[in-house]
Protein backbone atom coordinates (compact mmCIF):
# COMPACT_ATOMS: atom_id res chain seq x y z
CA UNK A 1 0.00 0.00 0.00
CA UNK A 2 2.22 2.44 1.04
CA UNK A 3 4.82 1.50 -1.85
CA UNK A 4 2.44 3.01 -4.47
CA UNK A 5 2.16 6.14 -2.58
CA UNK A 6 5.69 6.41 -2.57
CA UNK A 7 5.93 5.83 -6.54
CA UNK A 8 2.90 8.53 -6.58
CA UNK A 9 5.04 10.69 -4.67
CA UNK A 10 7.94 10.39 -6.44
CA UNK A 11 6.22 11.26 -10.01
CA UNK A 12 4.93 14.13 -8.40
CA UNK A 13 8.59 15.01 -7.25
CA UNK A 14 9.97 14.97 -10.53
CA UNK A 15 6.92 17.58 -12.00
CA UNK A 16 6.43 21.26 -11.66
CA UNK A 17 2.49 21.15 -12.39
CA UNK A 18 0.11 18.29 -11.82
CA UNK A 19 -3.25 18.35 -12.82
CA UNK A 20 -5.67 16.32 -11.44
CA UNK A 21 -9.06 15.10 -13.41
CA UNK A 22 -11.87 13.00 -12.85
CA UNK A 23 -15.17 12.03 -13.95
CA UNK A 24 -17.52 13.73 -16.42
CA UNK A 25 -20.55 15.18 -13.95
CA UNK A 26 -17.94 15.37 -10.85
CA UNK A 27 -19.93 14.17 -8.06
CA UNK A 28 -18.66 14.67 -4.16
CA UNK A 29 -16.24 11.66 -4.36
CA UNK A 30 -14.92 12.99 -7.47
CA UNK A 31 -14.34 16.89 -5.94
CA UNK A 32 -13.50 15.90 -2.68
CA UNK A 33 -10.28 13.51 -3.77
CA UNK A 34 -9.46 15.70 -6.39
CA UNK A 35 -9.08 18.49 -3.72
CA UNK A 36 -7.38 15.87 -1.34
CA UNK A 37 -4.68 14.86 -3.71
CA UNK A 38 -4.27 19.00 -4.13
CA UNK A 39 -3.78 19.31 -0.87
CA UNK A 40 -0.73 16.87 -1.16
CA UNK A 41 0.57 18.19 -4.39
CA UNK A 42 1.00 21.52 -2.78
CA UNK A 43 2.50 20.23 0.21
CA UNK A 44 5.56 19.00 -1.76
CA UNK A 45 5.46 22.85 -3.03
CA UNK A 46 4.45 22.33 -6.50
CA UNK A 47 1.92 24.10 -8.58
CA UNK A 48 -1.50 22.14 -8.28
CA UNK A 49 -4.71 22.31 -10.69
CA UNK A 50 -7.95 20.99 -10.68
CA UNK A 51 -9.85 20.63 -14.37
CA UNK A 52 -13.47 21.48 -14.06
CA UNK A 53 -15.53 20.15 -17.27
CA UNK A 54 -18.94 21.75 -16.90
CA UNK A 55 -19.42 24.09 -13.10
CA UNK A 56 -22.66 25.45 -14.72
CA UNK A 57 -25.47 22.53 -15.01
CA UNK A 58 -23.39 21.02 -11.61
CA UNK A 59 -24.97 21.88 -8.38
CA UNK A 60 -22.73 19.79 -6.27
CA UNK A 61 -19.68 21.30 -7.59
CA UNK A 62 -20.82 24.86 -7.37
CA UNK A 63 -21.83 24.45 -3.80
CA UNK A 64 -18.77 22.60 -3.37
CA UNK A 65 -16.82 25.65 -4.70
CA UNK A 66 -19.37 28.27 -2.83
CA UNK A 67 -18.19 26.03 0.60
CA UNK A 68 -14.57 26.43 -0.14
CA UNK A 69 -14.80 30.39 -0.94
CA UNK A 70 -16.72 30.83 2.51
CA UNK A 71 -13.54 29.72 3.75
CA UNK A 72 -11.27 31.44 2.32
CA UNK A 73 -9.69 28.41 0.41
CA UNK A 74 -7.96 29.03 -2.97
CA UNK A 75 -7.95 26.21 -5.08
CA UNK A 76 -6.74 26.51 -8.98
CA UNK A 77 -9.37 25.34 -10.87
CA UNK A 78 -8.93 25.35 -14.64
CA UNK A 79 -11.25 24.87 -17.72
CA UNK A 80 -10.82 23.29 -21.16
CA UNK A 81 -8.47 26.82 -22.26
CA UNK A 82 -5.86 26.08 -19.56
CA UNK A 83 -6.21 22.55 -20.90
CA UNK A 84 -5.05 23.42 -24.16
CA UNK A 85 -2.44 25.68 -23.00
CA UNK A 86 -0.76 23.30 -20.61
CA UNK A 87 -0.35 20.53 -23.34
CA UNK A 88 2.46 22.31 -24.26
CA UNK A 89 3.97 21.78 -21.15
CA UNK A 90 3.58 17.95 -20.64
CA UNK A 91 2.73 18.03 -16.82
CA UNK A 92 1.69 15.32 -14.86
CA UNK A 93 -1.82 14.48 -15.33
CA UNK A 94 -3.54 12.45 -12.25
CA UNK A 95 -7.16 11.17 -12.47
CA UNK A 96 -9.12 10.40 -9.98
CA UNK A 97 -12.40 8.35 -9.45
CA UNK A 98 -12.83 7.13 -12.88
CA UNK A 99 -10.20 4.90 -14.81
CA UNK A 100 -12.33 5.18 -17.86
CA UNK A 101 -11.44 6.52 -20.86
CA UNK A 102 -14.88 7.34 -21.95
CA UNK A 103 -15.85 8.86 -18.83
CA UNK A 104 -12.86 11.51 -18.54
CA UNK A 105 -13.90 14.95 -18.01
CA UNK A 106 -11.76 16.12 -20.90
CA UNK A 107 -12.06 14.11 -23.55
CA UNK A 108 -8.84 15.04 -25.35
CA UNK A 109 -6.16 14.05 -22.46
CA UNK A 110 -5.04 11.36 -23.72
CA UNK A 111 -4.20 12.81 -27.02
CA UNK A 112 -2.33 15.84 -25.62
CA UNK A 113 -0.87 14.35 -22.70
CA UNK A 114 2.05 12.06 -21.71
CA UNK A 115 2.60 11.47 -18.12
CA UNK A 116 -0.56 9.65 -17.17
CA UNK A 117 -1.05 8.21 -13.53
CA UNK A 118 -4.69 6.83 -12.33
CA UNK A 119 -5.68 6.61 -8.79
CA UNK A 120 -9.37 4.65 -8.56
CA UNK A 121 -11.93 2.18 -7.01
CA UNK A 122 -14.06 0.84 -10.12
CA UNK A 123 -12.90 -2.33 -11.68
CA UNK A 124 -10.72 -2.10 -14.79
CA UNK A 125 -12.12 -2.64 -18.17
CA UNK A 126 -11.80 -2.73 -21.63
CA UNK A 127 -12.16 1.43 -21.74
CA UNK A 128 -9.61 1.32 -19.13
CA UNK A 129 -6.64 4.84 -20.18
CA UNK A 130 -3.80 2.59 -21.22
CA UNK A 131 0.07 3.69 -21.43
CA UNK A 132 -0.16 5.57 -17.44
CA UNK A 133 3.05 5.97 -15.16
CA UNK A 134 0.78 4.00 -12.39
CA UNK A 135 -2.29 2.68 -12.59
CA UNK A 136 -3.73 2.78 -8.80
CA UNK A 137 -6.95 1.04 -8.81
CA UNK A 138 -8.22 -0.53 -5.46
CA UNK A 139 -11.31 -1.78 -5.63
CA UNK A 140 -11.52 -2.86 -2.08
CA UNK A 141 -12.25 0.88 -1.10
CA UNK A 142 -15.29 2.36 -0.42
CA UNK A 143 -14.54 5.67 -2.65
CA UNK A 144 -11.35 7.53 -4.32
CA UNK A 145 -11.62 9.77 -0.78
CA UNK A 146 -10.81 6.64 1.01
CA UNK A 147 -7.87 6.43 -1.15
CA UNK A 148 -6.99 9.25 -1.12
CA UNK A 149 -6.96 9.92 2.48
CA UNK A 150 -5.01 7.16 3.15
CA UNK A 151 -2.27 8.79 1.40
CA UNK A 152 -2.87 12.21 2.73
CA UNK A 153 -2.25 9.94 6.40
CA UNK A 154 0.50 8.13 5.29
CA UNK A 155 2.30 11.91 4.62
CA UNK A 156 0.61 13.34 7.77
CA UNK A 157 -0.60 16.14 6.25
CA UNK A 158 -3.42 18.12 7.35
CA UNK A 159 -6.77 19.37 6.32
CA UNK A 160 -8.96 22.38 6.21
CA UNK A 161 -12.00 21.13 7.71
CA UNK A 162 -13.94 22.17 4.90
CA UNK A 163 -11.84 20.20 2.53
CA UNK A 164 -12.76 17.09 5.33
CA UNK A 165 -16.64 18.43 5.21
CA UNK A 166 -16.55 17.42 1.21
CA UNK A 167 -14.63 14.13 1.12
CA UNK A 168 -16.84 13.18 4.15
CA UNK A 169 -19.90 13.87 1.99
CA UNK A 170 -18.17 11.80 -0.86
CA UNK A 171 -18.28 8.91 0.65
CA UNK A 172 -21.37 8.79 1.94
CA UNK A 173 -22.25 9.28 -2.12
CA UNK A 174 -20.43 6.20 -2.73
CA UNK A 175 -21.46 4.24 0.29
CA UNK A 176 -25.21 5.29 -0.30
CA UNK A 177 -25.07 6.27 3.13
CA UNK A 178 -22.74 3.91 4.62
CA UNK A 179 -24.40 0.69 3.02
CA UNK A 180 -22.80 -0.77 0.34
CA UNK A 181 -18.99 -1.02 0.43
CA UNK A 182 -18.49 -0.10 3.93
CA UNK A 183 -15.74 -1.78 5.70
CA UNK A 184 -14.02 -1.01 8.98
CA UNK A 185 -11.40 1.74 7.38
CA UNK A 186 -14.51 3.03 5.42
CA UNK A 187 -15.92 4.10 8.83
CA UNK A 188 -12.09 4.86 9.94
CA UNK A 189 -11.68 6.99 7.40
CA UNK A 190 -15.03 9.17 8.14
CA UNK A 191 -13.99 9.01 11.96
CA UNK A 192 -10.68 10.77 10.82
CA UNK A 193 -12.20 13.30 9.03
CA UNK A 194 -14.63 14.47 11.28
CA UNK A 195 -11.79 14.47 13.83
CA UNK A 196 -10.23 16.60 10.83
CA UNK A 197 -13.10 19.31 11.49
CA UNK A 198 -16.08 17.68 8.89
CA UNK A 199 -19.41 19.32 9.66
CA UNK A 200 -22.33 17.28 9.68
CA UNK A 201 -24.44 20.48 8.73
CA UNK A 202 -22.86 21.67 6.30
CA UNK A 203 -22.03 17.99 4.62
CA UNK A 204 -25.82 17.79 4.57
CA UNK A 205 -26.47 20.87 2.73
CA UNK A 206 -24.12 19.62 0.39
CA UNK A 207 -25.96 16.45 0.18
CA UNK A 208 -29.36 18.20 -0.40
CA UNK A 209 -31.10 18.11 -3.56
CA UNK A 210 -33.76 20.18 -5.77
CA UNK A 211 -37.05 19.72 -4.35
CA UNK A 212 -38.46 19.48 -7.54
CA UNK A 213 -36.12 16.51 -8.60
CA UNK A 214 -36.70 15.03 -5.40
CA UNK A 215 -40.92 14.58 -6.10
CA UNK A 216 -40.07 13.70 -9.70
CA UNK A 217 -38.16 10.56 -8.75
CA UNK A 218 -40.62 9.73 -6.01
CA UNK A 219 -43.45 9.22 -9.28
CA UNK A 220 -40.95 6.51 -11.23
CA UNK A 221 -40.52 5.14 -7.63
CA UNK A 222 -43.82 4.36 -7.05
CA UNK A 223 -44.46 3.16 -10.72
CA UNK A 224 -41.55 0.35 -9.75
CA UNK A 225 -42.02 -3.35 -8.75
CA UNK A 226 -41.06 -6.16 -7.84
CA UNK A 227 -40.11 -8.27 -11.01
CA UNK A 228 -39.15 -11.89 -8.25
CA UNK A 229 -38.99 -12.15 -4.94
CA UNK A 230 -36.12 -9.84 -4.37
CA UNK A 231 -35.60 -7.61 -6.75
CA UNK A 232 -37.24 -4.51 -7.90
CA UNK A 233 -37.60 -2.60 -11.37
CA UNK A 234 -38.21 0.94 -12.47
CA UNK A 235 -39.03 1.81 -16.25
CA UNK A 236 -38.38 5.49 -16.77
CA UNK A 237 -40.45 7.09 -19.17
CA UNK A 238 -39.17 8.25 -22.81
CA UNK A 239 -37.27 11.12 -21.99
CA UNK A 240 -33.41 11.50 -21.49
CA UNK A 241 -31.93 11.31 -18.12
CA UNK A 242 -28.49 11.73 -16.26
CA UNK A 243 -26.92 8.45 -15.40
CA UNK A 244 -26.86 9.19 -11.96
CA UNK A 245 -31.03 9.76 -12.00
CA UNK A 246 -30.94 6.32 -13.11
CA UNK A 247 -28.42 4.87 -10.18
CA UNK A 248 -30.43 7.51 -7.68
CA UNK A 249 -33.71 5.16 -8.22
CA UNK A 250 -31.90 2.25 -7.63
CA UNK A 251 -30.28 3.35 -4.59
CA UNK A 252 -33.94 4.09 -3.33
CA UNK A 253 -35.49 1.04 -4.19
CA UNK A 254 -33.01 -0.86 -1.82
CA UNK A 255 -34.76 0.86 1.07
CA UNK A 256 -37.48 -1.56 0.65
CA UNK A 257 -38.86 -4.33 1.92
CA UNK A 258 -37.84 -7.34 0.51
CA UNK A 259 -35.69 -5.58 -2.33
CA UNK A 260 -32.55 -7.23 -2.44
CA UNK A 261 -30.87 -5.97 -5.95
CA UNK A 262 -32.44 -3.15 -7.85
CA UNK A 263 -32.77 -2.17 -11.48
CA UNK A 264 -33.48 1.22 -13.76
CA UNK A 265 -33.66 1.46 -17.22
CA UNK A 266 -34.32 4.99 -19.02
CA UNK A 267 -32.67 6.29 -21.74
CA UNK A 268 -29.39 8.56 -21.10
CA UNK A 269 -29.19 9.67 -24.80
CA UNK A 270 -31.05 9.55 -27.87
CA UNK A 271 -30.88 5.81 -29.46
CA UNK A 272 -28.64 4.77 -25.87
CA UNK A 273 -30.92 3.43 -23.06
CA UNK A 274 -28.60 2.88 -19.63
CA UNK A 275 -29.61 0.38 -16.84
CA UNK A 276 -28.44 0.99 -13.13
CA UNK A 277 -28.31 -1.63 -11.19
CA UNK A 278 -27.75 -2.05 -6.97
CA UNK A 279 -27.38 -4.37 -4.67
CA UNK A 280 -27.52 -4.73 -1.37
CA UNK A 281 -24.51 -7.05 -1.10
CA UNK A 282 -25.58 -10.56 -2.15
CA UNK A 283 -26.52 -10.44 -5.41
CA UNK A 284 -24.01 -9.73 -7.68
CA UNK A 285 -25.08 -7.08 -10.19
CA UNK A 286 -21.83 -6.16 -11.90
CA UNK A 287 -22.27 -10.12 -12.69
CA UNK A 288 -25.58 -9.56 -14.20
CA UNK A 289 -24.48 -6.15 -16.13
CA UNK A 290 -21.81 -7.62 -17.43
CA UNK A 291 -23.59 -9.87 -19.28
CA UNK A 292 -25.45 -6.73 -21.33
CA UNK A 293 -21.66 -5.22 -21.99
CA UNK A 294 -21.56 -3.50 -18.96
CA UNK A 295 -19.37 -3.25 -15.46
CA UNK A 296 -18.80 -1.63 -12.31
CA UNK A 297 -19.24 -4.00 -8.43
CA UNK A 298 -20.82 -6.15 -6.59
CA UNK A 299 -22.63 -3.97 -5.56
CA UNK A 300 -23.55 -1.14 -8.32
CA UNK A 301 -22.95 -1.90 -11.80
CA UNK A 302 -24.29 -0.09 -15.20
CA UNK A 303 -24.35 -0.93 -18.55
CA UNK A 304 -25.80 0.69 -21.84
CA UNK A 305 -27.56 -0.95 -24.73
CA UNK A 306 -27.80 0.97 -28.17
CA UNK A 307 -31.63 0.58 -28.75
CA UNK A 308 -34.68 3.16 -28.92
CA UNK A 309 -37.18 0.58 -27.26
CA UNK A 310 -37.26 0.75 -23.63
CA UNK A 311 -39.48 -2.67 -23.29
CA UNK A 312 -37.10 -4.11 -25.46
CA UNK A 313 -34.15 -3.72 -22.99
CA UNK A 314 -36.07 -4.40 -20.15
CA UNK A 315 -36.92 -8.39 -22.03
CA UNK A 316 -32.88 -8.27 -22.48
CA UNK A 317 -32.55 -7.58 -19.01
CA UNK A 318 -35.27 -9.87 -17.86
CA UNK A 319 -33.28 -12.73 -19.86
CA UNK A 320 -30.50 -12.37 -18.10
CA UNK A 321 -32.31 -12.68 -14.73
CA UNK A 322 -33.95 -15.79 -15.96
CA UNK A 323 -37.10 -13.80 -14.73
CA UNK A 324 -38.53 -14.74 -18.55
CA UNK A 325 -36.75 -17.68 -20.34
MN1 LIG B 1 -16.29 7.33 -6.59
Amino acid sequence: MQKIFTKITEQIQKNDSVIIISHKGMDLDAIGSSLCLYKIIESFSKRAFIYLDDIENNQTLKKSIELLKKNDIEVSFITDYEMNKFSKENPLIIVVDTNKKGLLGYSKLTDQFQKLIVIDHHIKSDDTIPNTILTYIDNDKSSATEILYEYLDVLKIKIEPSIATIMLAGIEIDTNSFNIKTKANTFRTAASLLENGADNIEKQKLLKENKENYCKRQEFIKKSYMINENMALCMMDENIYERYQLALISEDLLQFDDVEASFTIGFVSKGNIGISARSIGKIDVEKIMRKLGGGGHQTDAACLIENNDLEEVKKQLLQKLEVIK
